[in-house]
């Protein structure tokens, strides 16, 4: 096969593919989007996809790689075309995705990006970098002594961190009398666009400090500012950060994939992405620069998204991270087969049982809805999500998703054996690779600590003491002790008997 998917093919693909119905041409480029990875392709891209097609002309998304040229690479020749595949285990329907205008790769190019922030007719900036992207030191603040964060310090014009092209960027526009973009977080952190914009005024309020010891005090290149208002306080007063929740399960796509969709569509697609019908995405209304009409592509617009937020991180990406570890540690590759494991299937029903009490009992949310849809979701056999994907950075994942209903659990008296159980889970999983688990089949940035740990083969209370403090889990909380003891006596349980043996004392 030798022809591409492209604006020139597009049109010729089987009819039984949806294509863009819209003019590509006529698109102007509205939102700068970080992290163009699988999970923008098949949420945010497509929500804007239909926005487009419904004539909204002016949302179109520069995308934007952060780290490597891989996306860039694969649908530059596509003209940033490329397949969403949705799938169950009723079948497959196959959708032409023509929201990404083009991919800038920041490393290779950072001026560039730095030009689509600062282009007036970028309103919204959102991002999906990941958990571990914000930079944020054990305690949630700022990581002030990441080498990244130091180089985007001292080099202000060269950025590498989303921190850093977000602050350059906020800095040229307010120069130049150009009205700020909102800046909308889509990663799964709790209060994500409030924490978001904490971090940035702690990094521009770093920058200020930076300029004003070389002598300006004001924004390079700014002629109109007399060292009035700091950067930071600029973002804190003047920039929008609404949170979001989105959702939607997206594997990481196979050279599987990669070979069956390009066999359907008759040309090559070198980037599909396969997902689940499912999606959601709950924002909150605040969009000074405006936005477009998502709510009648099924956006639920809201003024406050936290409790849409709690319900997901701790149910769904609770459970998922639970599967994932108690997955791996009992031999199942992918999540709809550990689900269908008769125990982790107790387990979860437990561990949401356990969680739930935490969620705010006056929102109106119908949790038990909420979690018989996710039993649905994660026993879809079509989308073989793979327990080694879910298992990368829990260091990251596990506060916002188990700590923090641990925490809660406990400080109302009960006690939280389930939670604990999956910190356990994690620790154990980790332990597992280069013996039971292949070496890399999945990383944490804590991987260097976590492996000299390991090789010390402390008594298993330090041990777990040792990893809560490297992950800040519980840090300086009355209940730190507490859990400390709990996911201790699930360590020993699980290397002694494995999970056949932790589940026996939860009575599973
Ligand atoms: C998963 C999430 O990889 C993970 O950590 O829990 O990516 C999950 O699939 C999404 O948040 C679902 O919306």
């Amino acid at each position: 096969m030798t022809s591409r998917l492209s604006n020139d093919t597009v049109q010729a693909l089987p009819a039984s593919v949806a294509v863009p119905s819209y003019d590509r041409a006529r698109i102007a480029p509205g939102i700068v989007h970080l992290g163009v990875g699988a999970f923008h392709r098949a949420h945010q891209a497509a929500y804007v996809d239909e926005c487009l097609a419904a004539g909204e002309t002016d949302w179109g998304i520069v995308g934007v790689s952060l780290r490597s040229g891989d996306t860039r690479d694969a649908l530059a020749p596509q003209d940033g075309l490329y397949t969403l595949a949705v799938r169950d285990s009723g079948g497959e329907s196959l959708n032409v995705i023509g929201s990404i205008l083009s991919l800038l790769v920041a490393p290779e190019n950072p001026g560039a990006v730095l030009a689509a922030l600062t282009d007036p007719r970028t309103r919204i900036v959102t991002l999906t970098i990941t958990e571990k992207a914000y930079l944020r030191a054990a305690g949630g603040g700022l990581d002030a002594a990441h080498p990244d964060i130091v180089h985007d310090l001292a080099n202000p014009h060269m950025p590498k961190t989303a921190h850093g092209f977000l602050a350059e960027s906020l800095a040229r526009r307010r120069a130049t009398g150009c009205q700020p973009f909102t800046v909308l977080c889509c990663d799964n952190l709790p209060a994500n666009g409030a924490t978001l914009h904490r971090l940035l005024v702690e990094f521009a309020a770093l920058r200020d400090a930076r300029l004003a010891q070389q002598g300006d005090a004001r924004v390079p290149g700014d002629a109109r500012l007399t060292g009035d208002a700091s950067l930071a306080q600029h973002i804190a007063d003047e920039v929008a950060f609404p949170s979001s929740m989105v959702d939607r399960i997206v594997p990481a796509t196979t050279d599987t994939d990669r070979t069956r969709i390009s066999g359907l569509l008759g040309v090559e697609d070198a980037w599909p992405v396969m997902t689940e019908p499912f999606r959601q995405w709950v924002i909150e209304d605040d969009f000074p620069a405006g936005r477009p009409s998502w709510e009648k592509s099924g956006v639920t617009m809201v003024g406050d998204v936290g409790p849409f937020e709690d319900m997901k991180l701790r149910l769904l990406n609770g459970s998922h991270s639970a599967i994932a570890y108690l997955g791996l540690l009992s031999g199942h590759a992918t999540v709809d087969r550990a689900f269908a494991d008769p125990a982790i299937r107790q387990f979860v029903d437990q561990l949401w049982a356990e969680a739930i009490p935490t969620l705010p009992q006056d929102a109106g949310l119908d949790t038990a809805d909420y979690i018989a849809q996710l039993a649905r979701r994660f026993s879809n056999t079509a989308l073989a999500h793979r327990t080694a994907q879910i298992a990368n950075d829990g260091s990251q994942k596990l506060p916002q998703r188990i700590v923090a209903s641990a925490i809660e659990r406990s400080e109302a008296g009960a006690v939280p054996e389930r939670l604990t159980l999956v910190v356990a889970a994690w620790i154990a999983a980790c332990e597992a690779r280069g013996r039971t688990l292949p070496e890399n089949h999945f990383t944490d940035p804590l991987d260097l600590p976590l492996v000299a740990l390991f090789g010390r083969n402390l008594p298993t209370e330090e041990t777990v003491a040792t990893v809560f403090d490297l992950a800040g889990f519980a840090k300086d909380h009355t209940e730190l002790q507490t859990l400390i003891g709990l996911t201790a006596a699930h360590l020993e349980r699980l290397r002694q008997g494995g999970p056949a043996g932790a589940f026996a004392a939860l009575g599973i």
